[in-house]
């Protein structure tokens, strides 16, 4: 599997606006931010997306979103509300493949998404 960008971040290679560690999974701004808060949380383990996870990624899975849920409630943006999106492949808009969860956070989302 190719490295991404997200493997040099979690390498420490290149720099990143780090919001949350624990040994399976880190969290960092997005470069590119497209809400007020908008932080990407990204398994350690490099699975290319998420039609690449198995049945052996299920643990991980979970761990990557309450990792999620559990930033949002702390940083008390879960009252509120916020969005999580996982891109997959082309049509899903996906341009890193190093699977990873926007959280999205602090205005009104709309649906459906462009
Ligand atoms: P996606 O389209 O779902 O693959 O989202 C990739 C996101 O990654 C996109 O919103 C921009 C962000 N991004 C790309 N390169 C970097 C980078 O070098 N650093 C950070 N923090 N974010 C990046």
């Amino acid at each position: 599997m190719g490295d991404t960008i997200f493997g040099k971040i979690i390498r420490r290679e290149i720099p990143a606006d780090i919001v949350y560690e624990d040994d399976d999974v880190l969290a960092f701004r997005d470069l590119n931010a497209q809400a007020p808060v908008h932080v990407l949380f990204v398994p350690k383990k490099p699975i290319a997306t998420l039609d690449s996870a198995t049945a052996a990624d299920a643990e991980l899975l979970g761990k990557l979103l309450l990792a999620a849920a559990a930033y949002a409630r702390n940083e008390g943006l879960a009252e509120q509300g916020y969005r999580t999106v996982i891109n997959c492949n082309e049509h899903g808009g996906q341009t890193v493949f190093h699977l990873h969860v926007h959280l999205l956070a602090g205005r009104q989302m709309h649906w459906p998404p462009g």
